[in-house]
C-alpha cells in the first residue's frame, strides 16, 4: 500500500508566496525575485511532504494565483482583450487574474466562480470557435525536472480535459449556442504533447483532475471521457483519473471502463461508494487511491476507522493496487500546525494541517503494508489516544443548548403576521420614503482602521483607546450618510475584520488560529474560525455598536449580522455532529441577537447570507434536505421579533435561478441582491416566480472603482420598474464597500441618493 497527497497549499508557511506576489504587483520586486521567493516555498514543500513519508508527491498543482488560469495560459486558451498590449506572458497571466490599469493598459479580470462547494474561487476559461490550442509552455514537465533537481521525484497534476472545458464558458463573441466541450476534438493533441514530454521526461505517474464526474452533469460525458481517455492513455505516464468532493454514483458504470491506470475517489465526502467502487473495477488492473484524509477539513484523522474502511479494497484487490491518499487537494487547509503557538495543548491535539495530514497517509500506508516499523506503531498508539480524547471531549455537550435545538417547533420559524401585514406596520413605524435608499452595510476599511486594530492586536492601542477610535468612525459614516441623505443607515462595520472571524470570536465553541490561511481567490486568504463544541452566545455581539449608531441619528439604523449558514460554510465545521445541528445552534445564537438589537430599540436589522448557495451540496438529489435546514435555520435567527421589525437579508452571488423557491422561502422583508452585472434576467425570474416581498436589486457594481452616473442609475432604475412593481423596490449598491475607496465610494452615494430622489418623482 501505498502514500499520497494530492496537492499542497501554495501560500507558504510564513506567506511568502503571497507577499511576494503583491510585491511584484507593487513593483516592489523584479519577476526574478518573484521566481525566488515561490522556487524556496515549492521545494520546502516538495521536501516536507516527502520526509512525511509519502510516496507520490504532487508537482504542477503549485500556482502564483489559481491553477485553472495557469491552464488556461499554458493551453493559449487567452482572451483578445489581454493580447496585444505590450505585457510580459507573466503580466497578461496576472491582468487575466485581477486585471489591469495602469500606463494607459485598461483591461478588467476574467470572471471568477467558486469552485464547486468550496470557498476557492477559479478564474473562468473562456472559450469560442476561434479558441487556438498550443503549449505555451509545459508547467507539468518544468516542476516535475524542478522537484527532481531538489531531489524529490513527484507525481505531476493536471486539471483533465473535460474538466477544463466544462468549467469554462463561451467567450462573449462565440456563437450562439456554442459549447466548450465542443472543442474537445482539437483540445486532445495538445493534451498529448503535454503528457509525451511528461513521460519523456520521466515521470511515472501523472494525476490528471476530473472533479466533474461527481456531478449528476457528467452523466452526459460517457462518449467524451471514453474519446478523451482513449486517446491520451497509450502516450501518457500511467494515468490516475482523480475525482473529489462528492461521489461517482452511476458515472461508476463508464468510468471503470476508461483505459485509466489508477481511480481516486474521496471516502472523507463519500465512504459509502467505497464497495460499489471495488466491485466495479475487482476485474480490471485499476489502481484505488483512497481519500480517506479530509482535503476539507482540519480533523485529525481517524487512523483505526481508516484502516478498517480501507481494508475492504486491500482485502478484495491486493495491497499492490492500493494508495492512501488525501480526499482532495490539501489547498482547502492551512500548512501547519507548526505556525500556530497560541492553541492549548488540548486543542492542538485535535487537529491536522496540510503538513501534518502528509504524514498521516503514510502512516495508515504503512499500517496497512504491515509495517513493525516501531515509528508507525507509536503514531498508530499516539493517534488512538488523540482520537480518544476528543471523542470523550465530543461527549460533553451543553445541554442547554442541546434541548433548545430540540424544542425549536415550526412556529419558532415563522413572523407573527404575513408579510402584506408587516409591510404596512413596518411602513408607518420607519418612516422611510418610496424608493428607499440604504447600502448593505460596510464602509471602506481605510488603512487607519487596519492599522487600529493592528495596534490593539500588538497592545499598543488599549481597550478605551481602539474604542473611542472606532467611535469616531461610526460617528463619520454616520454623519457622511445623513449628509447626502441616505434613508436608511448603517454603522459601517469598522470594529470587523472578517465578519465570520468577527462573529466566531464573540460566541463560545469557537477555536481561532493565529496562521491558519487557506485561499480564497488570487492573493486572498482567509483564516476560517474552527467550530469545537456546542454553540452559544455567552453576551450581546453587536448590541453595542449598532445603538451606539442608532443615538447619533434621527433616522433609521439597521442592524447588522452575518446568518448562520454563511457562519457555518465559512467556518472548519466539527466532524461529530451533523451541519444542520450546528446551523441551527448558531441560529439560536443569532435569533438572540436579533432579538436584543430590538430591544435596544433598533428597527430593521439584516442577516446576510452570502454563502447559501454554495453549500448546495453538489448531487441535485441532496439539495432539498440541505435547502431545508438552511432556510429553516435563516428564519429561526430573523422570526423573533415583532412584525414592526424590518428584517433583511443580502446574497453576493446571484445565481439562485435554481433555489428560488428557498429565496422565497426565507420571508425576509427586503432582499438586496446582485444584479447590476446579470442585466435584468434575475429580476424576470423574481417576476415569473411572483416574489411579493420588498427586493434591493444593486443599481452599480461595487467590485470595480469606477463611478456609476447619475444618468446610468437612473436608467437601471427605469428598466428595474419596468419589471417590479414600484412599492417594493429599495436603492442600494450590489455589496458592501469595504473594499473600496472613500473617494468614490461617496461620488457614486450621492448619484445613486439623486437617482432615487428622481424616481420619486416620476413615479409619485
Ligand atoms: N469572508 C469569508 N469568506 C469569503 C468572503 C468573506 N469568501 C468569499 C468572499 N468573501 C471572498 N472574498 C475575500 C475578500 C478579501 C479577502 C479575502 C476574501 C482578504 N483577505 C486578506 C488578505 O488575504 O490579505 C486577509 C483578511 C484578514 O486579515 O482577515 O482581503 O468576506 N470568510
Ligand atoms: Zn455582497
Amino acid at each position: 500500500v501505498s502514500s499520497s497527497v494530492l496537492g499542497f497549499p501554495r501560500i507558504g508557511a510564513n506567506r511568502e508566496v503571497k507577499k511576494a506576489v503583491e510585491a511584484y504587483w507593487a513593483g516592489k520586486i523584479s519577476a526574478d525575485d518573484l521566481t525566488k521567493a515561490t522556487a524556496e516555498v515549492k521545494k520546502a514543500s516538495w521536501t516536507s511532504v516527502k520526509d512525511q513519508g509519502v510516496d507520490f508527491v504532487p508537482s504542477g498543482e503549485f500556482s502564483l494565483y489559481d491553477h485553472v488560469l495557469d491552464h488556461s495560459a499554458a493551453f493559449n486558451v487567452i482572451p483578445k482583450r489581454y493580447v496585444g498590449l505590450g505585457l510580459s506572458p507573466l503580466d497578461v497571466y496576472f491582468a487575466m487574474g485581477r486585471g489591469r490599469q495602469a500606463d494607459g493598459v485598461d483591461v478588467p479580470a476574467s470572471e471568477m466562480k467558486k469552485w464547486f462547494d468550496s470557498n476557492y474561487h477559479f478564474v473562468v476559461p473562456e472559450f469560442s470557435d476561434e479558441t487556438d490550442f498550443k503549449l505555451n509552455f509545459n508547467k507539468a514537465v518544468e516542476e516535475f525536472k524542478e522537484a527532481k533537481a531538489a531531489g524529490v521525484t513527484t507525481r505531476p497534476v493536471v486539471l483533465g480535459p473535460i474538466s477544463f472545458l466544462i468549467l469554462g464558458k463561451a467567450s462573449k463573441d462565440a456563437k450562439p449556442g456554442f459549447q466548450p466541450i465542443s472543442l474537445l476534438p482539437k483540445l486532445l493533441p495538445v493534451y498529448k504533447t503535454l503528457l509525451t514530454d511528461l513521460k519523456a521526461a520521466g515521470a511515472e505517474w501523472v494525476q490528471v483532475d476530473e472533479p466533474v464526474l461527481v456531478l449528476d452533469s457528467a452523466a452526459t460525458l460517457e462518449k467524451e471521457f471514453t474519446t478523451a481517455y482513449t486517446e491520451l492513455a497509450p502516450v501518457a505516464p500511467k494515468i490516475l483519473l482523480t475525482t473529489y468532493f462528492s461521489r461517482l454514483d452511476s458515472n461508476l458504470n463508464y468510468i471503470a471502463k476508461l483505459p485509466v491506470a489508477g481511480l481516486h475517489i474521496d471516502l472523507d465526502r463519500a465512504p459509502g461508494q467505497l464497495e460499489e467502487v471495488v466491485a466495479a473495477i475487482k476485474n480490471t488492473t485499476i489502481v484505488l487511491s483512497l481519500g480517506v484524509v479530509s482535503g476539507r477539513n482540519i480533523w485529525k484523522t481517524d487512523f483505526a476507522a481508516a484502516i478498517k474502511l480501507a481494508q475492504v479494497a486491500v482485502d478484495a484487490i491486493g495491497q499492490e493496487r492500493v494508495i492512501i491518499a488525501t480526499s482532495s487537494s490539501l489547498l482547502h487547509t492551512p500548512v501547519t500546525l507548526a505556525s500556530e503557538t497560541k492553541l492549548t495543548a488540548e486543542q492542538r491535539d485535535w487537529f491536522s494541517f496540510a503538513l501534518e495530514k502528509a504524514s498521516e497517509v503514510a502512516v495508515i500506508a504503512a499500517v496497512l503494508s504491515g509495517s513493525q516499523d516501531a515509528k508507525v506503531t507509536a503514531a498508530l498508539e499516539a493517534n488512538k489516544i488523540s482520537i480518544a480524547k476528543r471523542r470523550e471531549f465530543e461527549s460533553t455537550s451543553d445541554d442547554t443548548v442541546r434541548k433548545r435545538v430540540a424544542a425549536i417547533t415550526p412556529d419558532d420559524l415563522e413572523r407573527r403576521s404575513p408579510f402584506a401585514v408587516r409591510k404596512e406596520v413596518q411602513a408607518k413605524h420607519l418612516n422611510l420614503p418610496k424608493f428607499p435608499t440604504t447600502t448593505i452595510g460596510s464602509f471602506p476599511q481605510t488603512k487607519e482602521i487596519r492599522q487600529a486594530r493592528a495596534k490593539l492586536g500588538k497592545g499598543e492601542l488599549s481597550a478605551e483607546q481602539y474604542e473611542d477610535f472606532i467611535k469616531k468612525e461610526v460617528e463619520t459614516v454616520v454623519r457622511f450618510q445623513e449628509k447626502i441623505g441616505l434613508d436608511l443607515l448603517v454603522h459601517g462595520e469598522p470594529e470587523r475584520n472578517d465578519m465570520v472571524q468577527y462573529f466566531g470570536e464573540q460566541l463560545h465553541g469557537f477555536v481561532f488560529t493565529q496562521n491558519a490561511w487557506v485561499q480564497s481567490y488570487g492573493s486572498r486568504y482567509v483564516r476560517p474560525p474552527i467550530i469545537v463544541a456546542d454553540v452559544s452566545r455567552p453576551g450581546p455581539m453587536t448590541v453595542k455598536w449598532s445603538s451606539y449608531a442608532q443615538s447619533l441619528t434621527q433616522k433609521p439604523m439597521k442592524g447588522m449580522l452575518t446568518g448562520p449558514v454563511t457562519i457555518l460554510n465559512w467556518s472548519f465545521p466539527r466532524a461529530d455532529v451533523s451541519r444542520e445541528l450546528q446551523s441551527k445552534q448558531l441560529a439560536l445564537a443569532l435569533r438572540d441577537e436579533v432579538i436584543d438589537l430590538e430591544k435596544a430599540g433598533i428597527n430593521a436589522i439584516q442577516v446576510d447570507e452570502p454563502a447559501i448557495r454554495e453549500g448546495l451540496p453538489l448531487r441535485r438529489a441532496d439539495w432539498d434536505a440541505y435547502l431545508k435546514w438552511a432556510v429553516d435555520s435563516f428564519k429561526l435567527s430573523t422570526a423573533g421579533v415583532t412584525d414592526q421589525l424590518q428584517t433583511h437579508s443580502h446574497f453576493c452571488y446571484s445565481d439562485f435561478d435554481d433555489i428560488f423557491p428557498s429565496i422565497q422561502r426565507l420571508d425576509a422583508d427586503v432582499i438586496s441582491i446582485e444584479a447590476s452585472k446579470s442585466d435584468m434576467k434575475l429580476l424576470n425570474t423574481f417576476k415569473q416566480y411572483g416574489y411579493s416581498n420588498q427586493i434591493g436589486p444593486g443599481v452599480y457594481d461595487i467590485h470595480s472603482p469606477r463611478v456609476p452616473g447619475d444618468q446610468e442609475i437612473k436608467d437601471r432604475l427605469k428598466s428595474m420598474l419596468d419589471i417590479l412593481p414600484d412599492s417594493l423596490l429599495f436603492v442600494n449598491p450590489d455589496c458592501g464597500l469595504k473594499t473600496r475607496g472613500w473617494k468614490e465610494t461617496e461620488a457614486s452615494l450621492i448619484n445613486l441618493v439623486n437617482a432615487a430622489r428622481w424616481a420619486r418623482g416620476v413615479y409619485a
